[in-house]
């Protein structure tokens, strides 16, 4: 059993139509993890701790769309419906949005590159980071080896994440690293009300 405490944090990656299946870069089952995704929330929220959303925001023209040479279909372009979460998303009054890979020239998958998520972490005395969403095996896995190597005690909500898998099992390995690197898996039966 786990219990939230103060200087605990909810991160979640990039809950956004176009990762969810039907999307630009659908990801298989990324629909099954959003009403989870809710409860950490509701969770958080209730217990008045703070909660980060990241949203992969894209010019039109990045570099990591395949008509510039990268590895993905346009996707989350700014300000774009496929950028946005799925209307009946519930997204908690207080919540932080984080942009990320906002960038024409670079590619981000962390929630740490390049943003301001570091500097409101140490500004509330956050220690501990509860992470899970879209895709475990970019977001995800990228935010966790960050937050690792900047010091944070890292809970990997299991329940709560799901993979690209371009190659089978990408899913697996990357839970495997996370946790290798000290991330503690856990899932919402974990946490104690
Ligand atoms: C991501 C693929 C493309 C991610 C972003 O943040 O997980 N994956 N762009
Ligand atoms: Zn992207």
């Amino acid at each position: 059993m786990e219990r939230l405490q103060p200087g605990d944090a909810l991160l979640i990656a990039d809950i956004q139509n176009d990762f969810l299946p039907g999307g630009a870069l659908g990801v298989e089952g990324g629909d099954e993890i959003v009403p989870i995704v809710e409860r950490y929330l509701a969770l958080f929220e209730r217990q008045g701790l703070p909660t980060f959303l990241t949203r992969d925001w894209h010019p039109p023209d990045h570099c990591s769309f395949r008509d510039r040479g990268g590895p993905w279909p346009v996707h989350c372009v700014a300000g774009t419906a496929g950028a946005l979460p799925p209307a009946p998303f519930r997204t908690p009054p207080a919540a932080v949005l984080i942009y990320k890979a906002i960038d024409r020239s670079s590619e981000a998958y962390s929630a740490f590159q390049d943003t301001p998520l570091h500097r409101h972490l140490q500004a509330l005395g956050i220690r501990r980071v509860f992470v899970g969403g879209l895709a475990t095996d970019y977001c995800v896995l990228n935010s966790v080896k960050d937050a690792r190597a900047l010091g944070y005690d890292v809970f990997l909500l299991t329940d709560a994440i799901r993979a690209v898998n371009v190659r089978p099992g990408d899913g697996p390995q990357a839970e495997a690293e996370m946790v290798r690197l000290g991330a503690m898996p856990m899932c919402l039966e974990d946490l104690a009300a």
